[in-house]
């Protein structure tokens, strides 16, 4: 088996199984809330790569974690995910009418549900995580909490799409895009990537390590999406195309063009890789999942 096709094959294997947990976390009510809940449902259940639990998974299969385990914060980190992409779908932000190969939530509901769903994925996110079961020992569960909290906040993914927005109006330099996705959509990755380690109570050096890795893969990951909005297919990626272009938004490839953004995301691919080389054959997921980053199509 090639490796594309290994990592693929992992990636679904890990989908099934978070998709599963969530299917069982969020059964329809039948009261007035019913509504909200499909709509949380609609834009959880639409597909999607779902990355942000993979890397979770594979992170925690370094340090022997109990899989059940990891599922959970995987599950916990697609929510917050999920939430994101309806958020920023919404005319007020992005102004989207196709995700994941379908209306967006506030199309298919109305925009009020749709806003109601990304809060109430947000906050099942926190819900799955201090649970119980997600870890005997309060102290992970409590770090799996905050770092979450970090990440997902205003000195992560909501500062990231805070700085997108002002930067439509001013216009942004290299270390400015930098900055703003590392925020925007690194800062989520890289939690995906420690989550592993928080749940084995892993020591510092392998922590870092992942975290290297996390952000390298990240940005790289980032431009592949820069470069899939210039020259991918609507239809296979399941999302409207050439949004950065119209806007005018200063992405990595508008700054270094298709063809130095593209040596650029090889680059920091293999540099990812390089900060796994503690963890042996341990990490051939991860490593996969950084040579698959930077081939996808969708
Ligand atoms: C609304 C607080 C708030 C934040 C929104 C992540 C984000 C911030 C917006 C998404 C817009 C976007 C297209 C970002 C580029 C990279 C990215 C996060 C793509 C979507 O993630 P994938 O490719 O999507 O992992 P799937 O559907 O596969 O899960």
């Amino acid at each position: 088996m090639d490796q594309a096709t290994f990592v693929k094959k992992a990636m679904g294997t890990t989908a099934e199984a978070v998709e599963k947990l969530l299917d069982k976390q969020l059964p329809v009510p039948d009261g007035s809330e019913k509504r909200v809940v499909e709509a949380m449902r609609y834009a959880l259940f639409a597909g999607g790569k779902r990355l942000r639990p993979f890397l979770v998974v594979a992170s925690a299969s370094l340090f022997d974690v109990k899989k059940e385990r990891a599922l959970r914060v995987a599950a916990a980190l697609e929510c917050v995910h999920t939430y994101s992409l309806i958020h920023d779908d919404l005319p007020a932000m992005d102004n989207d009418e196709l995700r994941r190969g379908r209306p967006t939530t506030h199309i298919a509901y109305d925009e009020a549900t749709a806003i109601l769903a990304g809060d109430g994925l947000l906050t099942l996110a926190f819900e799955i995580l201090a649970d119980e079961a997600t870890h005997s020992d309060s102290h992970v569960r409590s770090e799996l909490v905050l770092s979450l909290a970090k990440a997902a906040g205003i000195h992560g993914m909501v500062g990231g799409q805070m700085m997108d927005l002002a930067a439509a109006v001013n216009g942004l330099d290299m270390g400015e895009v930098t900055r703003l996705q590392q925020l925007k959509t690194g800062a989520l990755i890289i939690y995906g990537a420690e989550a592993g380690a928080i749940l084995a109570k892993a020591p510092t050096r392998p922590r870092h390590a992942l975290v290297g890795y996390a952000r390298d893969l990240g940005l790289a990951f980032q431009i592949v999406d820069d470069l899939l909005d210039i020259e991918g297919d609507e239809e296979e990626l399941g999302k409207a195309v050439g949004k950065d272009e119209d806007a005018g938004k200063a992405t990595f490839v508008s700054l270094l063009g298709v063809d130095r953004a593209r040596q650029q995301a090889k680059l920091l691919s293999e540099q990812a890789i390089e900060y796994l080389q503690d963890f042996d054959d341990k990490a051939l997921l991860l490593r996969s999942l950084a040579e698959f980053v930077i081939s996808r199509r969708n």
